[in-house]
């Protein structure tokens, strides 16, 4: 399953949620027939051989098809692990723990990141094309989110995203075969997945060929994101994300590993005159594709979209969200060499600028004079000011409780079935249910406050308890009315009708 489309978001999330459900009961009751990645006829004997592996993990290799063990070693960016040195396939174990965090976004501003490692990006993974691959998500137990991940070097449903679904305080294994080379993105994938992605669920996962990579001096991990945020760029405190602005792919930062400023600074690329330097470029998005640029360099190779095919003296390489590339250079002169987002605001209003500073003797053949640092400054003084400008659209108004109900309907298909399930029925452990409630038919106003205000802390619904966090949903006053009175009336909720003047009195 890929997530990236021209689809809207929600139907994506919608028509990906009920698949991970699906999965999910699945995996609960007997076994997890189709939601695993294994072709029919791979799936018995790959099974075999892990169980094997797994167990005997430390012992001498007997028998013909098993292949040696191998933990990964994982890095956080701009690092990469070392190359891969082996000419045989071999077992490979990836840990990888998940973690809700909040950290710098920009200076004065924090974030509160959903992370693979603790860090954006998430660690990179290096492979080599016929290995197999154990992997083991953990999720934090201070989580409030369940989470997973979808890799797309995953031949199979999902690319292990319904096998991987972790609670919080929870650790799923899976395995697979990376069966093609490349540079592949890794993301979670739980409902809402474009929540998950914005909050920095994204990492790379290289799938060296069988041959190997041509050496050089220098390696780097970069991945681009965009980010949502309640303030505009700049503004201080903890921002919380801004599902309205994400769905209208209105980014307030688009920035490299994560931060503005990670690759700035003395935080920049260090590489010397003669050099030849890869960079593994990732973009996680959630919306955005990337013209990956570095001033004052042309790429002698790029591996276009992270797969096999070369491109040659290459200026300007774009980047699907959910894809790679591979850039190869050697650098000739000293100086500041500035990678960007080519839409170039992005890099001087947004923070998606990085530096690869080149130490070494001049070379005035190719280049005399000097790049002007302080053009470059990364926190960029000139903010965007998008000022409420537009008229609000007609609000539609429901006659009567009927069609109050019906328009509620389509209100909650957009914005609530991702986390709540068409049905109303949630998702065990994290998203709590609407059907039958007791929690909600107690007191419609708490739906009202939920939407409004968000809800956070531990509530019980039904004998169960939930902590997690539901975010504020961006509707006026009529669409959660709508959506409410849709809601106490479905599913076996006690009925009753919301007005539009009962959410304005709950607004103060
Ligand atoms: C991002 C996922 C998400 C979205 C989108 C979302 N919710 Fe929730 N909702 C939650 C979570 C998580 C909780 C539990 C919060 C807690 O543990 O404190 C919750 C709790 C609730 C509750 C109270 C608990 C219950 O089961 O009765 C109601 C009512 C509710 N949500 C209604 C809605 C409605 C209506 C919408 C759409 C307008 C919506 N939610 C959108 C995640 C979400
Ligand atoms: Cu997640």
């Amino acid at each position: 399953m890929r997530l990236f489309n021209s689809t809207p978001f929600h139907h994506q999330s919608l028509s990906y949620s009920k698949l991970a459900l699906a999965c999910l009961l699945a995996l609960s009751t007997a076994g997890m027939a189709g939601c695993d990645k294994s072709t029919p006829d791979e799936a018995s004997t790959t099974k075999a051989e892990t169980t094997q592996a797994t167990k005997d993990s430390k012992a001498p290799n007997t028998k013909n098809d098993e292949l040696p063990v191998i933990d990964a070693i994982i890095t956080h960016a701009p690092d990469v692990p070392p190359p891969i040195d082996r000419d045989y396939a071999a077992k490979v174990i990836v840990k990888m723990e998940t973690v809700e965090k909040t950290m710098r976004l920009a200076d004065g501003v924090e974030y509160n990141f959903w992370t693979f490692g603790g860090q954006v990006p998430g660690q990179f993974i290096r492979v080599r094309q016929g290995d197999e691959i154990e992997f083991h998500l953990s999720n934090h137990p201070d989580s409030k989110m369940p989470h997973n991940i979808d890799l797309h070097a995953v031949t199979g449903p999902g690319g292990g995203a319904a096998s991987s679904f972790t609670s919080p305080g929870y650790t799923s294994e899976f395995n697979f075969k990376a069966l093609k080379p490349g540079l592949y993105v890794y993301h979670c994938a739980v409902a809402p997945v474009g929540m998950h992605i914005a909050n920095g669920m994204y990492g790379l996962i290289l799938v060296e060929p069988e041959e190997g990579l041509p050496k050089v001096d220098r390696e780097f991990y970069v991945m681009q994101g965009d980010f949502y945020t309640k303030g505009s760029y700049g503004d201080k405190g903890l921002q919380p994300f801004d599902m309205e602005k994400a769905v209208k792919e209105q980014a307030d930062y688009v920035l490299f590993n994560g931060s503005v400023g990670a690759l700035t600074g003395e935080n920049s690329l260090k590489a010397k005159v003669g050099e030849t330097v890869r960079l593994f470029v990732g973009n996680g998005g959630p919306n955005l594709v990337s013209s990956f640029h570095v001033i004052g360099e042309i790429f002698d190779k790029v591996n276009v979209e992270g797969g096999s095919a070369e491109n040659h003296n290459v200026q300007t390489t774009l980047i699907p969200a959910g894809g790679a590339a591979i850039t190869q250079f050697k650098v000739d002169v000293p100086g500041e060499l500035v990678m960007v987002d080519h839409s170039i605001f992005r890099a001087f209003n947004k923070g998606a600028l990085g530096i690869i500073d080149v130490q070494g003797p001049e070379n005035a053949k190719i280049y005399s004079g000097k790049v002007r640092e302080e053009v470059y400054l990364p926190e960029g003084s000139a903010a965007q000011s998008l000022g409420n400008t537009n008229t609000p659209a007609p609000v539609i108004t429901a006659a009567n409780k009927q069609e109050r109900i019906k328009m509620g309907k389509s209100v909650y298909a957009s914005n609530c079935a991702a986390c709540h399930q068409l049905n109303g029925a949630g998702i065990p452990k994290a998203f709590p249910p609407l059907a039958k409630s007791d929690y909600l038919n107690q007191d419609p106003k708490r739906a009202i406050n939920a939407i409004l205000h968000g809800l956070t802390g531990k509530i019980t619904v039904n004998g169960e308890e939930y902590n997690s966090v539901m975010p504020a949903v961006a509707l006026d006053d009529e669409k959660v009315a709508n959506v409410v009175t849709y809601i106490i009336n479905s599913w076996g909720n006690k009925g009753g009708e919301v007005t539009p003047a009962d959410v304005k009195a709950a607004r103060k």
